[in-house]
């Protein structure tokens, strides 16, 4: 394989899937951004403007060049509204998915729906007692009916303030927010005003801006995104711990293979479902399949592994070479992070590709419209089309990695496992940081891109925070790339972390890295951060806890909308590749400076992984000092024996791929 191939992706599978591409003349996101190379300096460093139509203005570099745009608007100006658009956008999808999971337990309620019911009262429940919803002599329907109308006022409120926001953190991080008018009003209102700020001839003060984008930022976390998550577990279920498998190898030659990709648990539930109806088996069979898979691509993949433990087939750089195996009969899309190229390799191979959603249609798929009144109806459709389709497949090559992977972790259910059967609480975890066995805890999340290497980024990071005895937390396709490699399995600690996180995974048994979802449920790290802090032992505000994040392959707005809640939320946060701000050196300098005066959080944008990582680690220690934390037990600033560890996971890793 050449030197530029290779380089595309760390995992084995997906190289091998490349060559597919590559020697069936079919054309991917990698080629495609060669295609678009070189591209625009201006854009790259933030500085063109395409507000109004007078432009597009295109500042030079800080002293170079035109330093202003027609209407006067600087290079910090000009990034700042492009980047809190950004914020804007990666809000509202969340929010908008967030919105639909409340309309979809509003109509479940109602009795509206087909195939749902219920399935955590419990949760339900904890909503509705903490939003001061009544529950006596109420049934589950109408209390859920309240806790889902309760839910939709939060994205159109005018006035106050977000339930969650207000009710959750503790009363330091709310002061702080309050003092610098930071508290969400209602979820749509902040976007709203973002567009607003931004338009031609409005806000031009950097920092008001920013401040801005971190208060509509903070309404997609403790808002759009919370209730996705929330009202998710309430209708879908909780999840609790399971194990699964990842990677392309998860395809099935001799089985229908149904992928999904997107968001939204909705459809894919029900879809899960009809693949264990009898008559629907018997037709795959009478069709020469031997059963049915349900797997699937980003983070709809990870909604049904949470609570069904489907197997995922691969993160946001493998839907493509899903297609290229030739042995996927549907892959059916929802919203988000789907690639209208897949519609152009449907010449090139006998997957149907299957719209859904009115919100995302892409010229050249077939189109079944979603409807929750039907929902279990059109599961089963699409199930028939994909067995129909199973006699049309042509080559099938399937790369034969697959890795088992634990996900399903949530801040209920971690309490339990952090805590023993007899003691639920986050106690275990706080008194190991403060024993020093634990330094801290990291939460990498976020995508692929192809600007790097695919997973690359998160596997050096991850195992050079577990190296250095910090505990991790991940989401969506980050989450994706380690389970490829491994590192969510509790065996994974032995080989990859330090003494002290060594002891305590192997204790409780849980794996050095923890799966708590989709993008939306970076949420429940937020929730866990609370949790923490609520223990005690580690400060008076989300600010002072030894925490930090990472988004090393980040691609898309909703990712900045997430990197900016957290800030918002007084984390430290390294996100590369770096957000378009780097040619307006001022703002720049107060993303990862000045903001931490406002909000106990900040910026980086370290591209290398394990430079990052230290600068996570700093921070963490940062902290520790602060709290006047005991020293570490085991870890020596940047544990970097790299070789040793290396060494080790090949002969111990090997055993767990086999
Ligand atoms: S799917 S937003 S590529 S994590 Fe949530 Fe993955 Fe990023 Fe999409």
């Amino acid at each position: 394989m050449e030197k530029q191939q290779r380089e595309r992706s760390v995992d084995a599978a997906s190289l091998a899937a490349i060559e597919l591409a590559k020697s069936g003349g079919m054309e991917t996101a990698w080629d495609r951004h060669e295609q678009q190379s070189p591209r625009c300096g201006f854009g790259e460093q933030g500085l063109c403007c395409k507000v109004c139509d007078m432009g597009p203005c295109r500042i030079g570099p800080a002293g170079k060049g035109k330093q202003r745009g027609i209407c006067g608007a600087n290079a910090d100006t000009i990034a700042a509204r492009q980047l809190i658009r950004q914020v804007a956008a990666g809000a509202a999808a969340h929010s908008d998915h967030g919105h639909d999971i409340a309309k979809a337990l509003l109509h479940t309620a109602e009795g509206k729906t087909e195939g749902y019911s219920i399935k955590s009262p419990e949760k339900l429940y904890s909503i509705a007692r903490e939003w001061g919803i009544p529950t006596d002599k109420k049934t589950i329907n109408e209390i859920a009916v309240a806790v889902a109308r309760a839910a939709l006022d939060q994205f159109s409120q005018q006035e106050g303030e977000l339930k969650f926001m207000a009710g959750r953190p503790p009363k330091a991080t709310i002061d702080n927010w309050h003092k610098h008018d930071l508290m969400t009003r209602g979820v749509e209102h902040e976007i709203v005003e973002t567009l607003h700020r931004t338009h031609e001839g409005v806000d031009a003060d950097y920092k008001n801006l920013i401040l801005f984008g971190c208060k509509t930022a903070l309404g997609d976390g403790w808002g759009g995104a919370m209730i996705a998550t929330e009202l998710g577990d309430a209708l879908f279920g909780m999840p609790e711990p399971v194990r699964s498998k990842v990677n392309l190898g998860v395809l099935k030659e001799d089985e229908v293979n149904i992928e999904v990709h997107g968001h939204e648990p909705t459809l894919s539930e029900m879809v899960v479902f009809a693949s264990r109806d009898k008559e629907l088996l018997a037709l795959a069979h009478s069709k020469g399949a031997k059963g049915i898979m349900v797997g699937g691509i980003c983070c709809t993949a990870i909604e049904i592994l949470m609570r069904q433990g489907a197997p995922v087939v691969g993160n946001f750089l493998n839907q493509e070479l899903a297609m290229a195996t030739g042995a996927v009969d549907v892959m059916l899309v929802d919203v988000q992070c789907i690639m209208p190229a897949l519609a152009d390799h449907k010449t090139r191979f006998h997957t149907k590709l299957i719209t859904t959603s009115k919100k995302a249609r892409i010229e050249g798929a077939e189109h079944i419209q979603f409807d929750e009144t039907k929902a279990l109806t059109i599961a089963k459709e699409i199930v028939k089309r994909a067995i129909e389709n199973f006699p049309n497949r042509r080559t099938v090559n399937i790369p034969p990695q697959t890795t088992e992977l634990v996900a399903g972790f949530t801040v209920e259910n971690t309490f339990h496992h952090l805590g023993g059967t007899f003691r639920s609480s986050f106690r275990p975890l706080n008194d190991a940081i403060i024993a020093g066995r634990i330094r801290g805890v990291a939460a990498v999340i976020g995508c692929n891109t192809v600007k790097k290497t695919q997973d690359q980024s998160h596997l050096a990071m991850v195992k050079e925070l577990l190296r250095n005895d910090v505990l991790v937390v991940m989401t969506g396709c980050a989450a994706t790339a380690c389970a490829k490699a491994g590192l969510l399995l509790p065996e994974a600690a032995k080989i990859f972390a330090g003494g002290g996180l060594q002891e305590i995974c192997e204790t409780v048994g849980i794996p050095p890295v923890l799966h708590l979802g989709s993008c939306v449920d970076n949420s429940r790290i937020l929730n866990a951060l609370c949790e923490m802090n609520k223990e005690g032992g580690l400060g008076s505000s989300l600010a002072d806890l030894p925490v930090a994040a990472a988004a090393p392959e980040a691609m898309c707005e909703k990712a900045i909308a997430i990197a900016f809640y957290a800030v918002a939320s007084g984390c430290f946060v390294n996100y590369a590749p770096a957000m378009r701000v780097l040619g307006a050196p001022t703002l720049t300098k107060f993303l990862t400076e000045g903001i931490e005066e406002y909000v106990g959080g900040k910026f980086c944008f370290e591209e290398d992984p394990i430079e990052a990582a230290h600068r996570m680690i700093d921070h963490i220690d940062k902290k520790r000092a602060a709290l006047k934390l005991r020293p570490l037990m085991y870890a020596q600033p940047y544990c970097t024996d790299a070789t040793a560890v290396a060494a080790k996971a090949v002969k111990v890793g090997e055993e767990v791929l086999a």
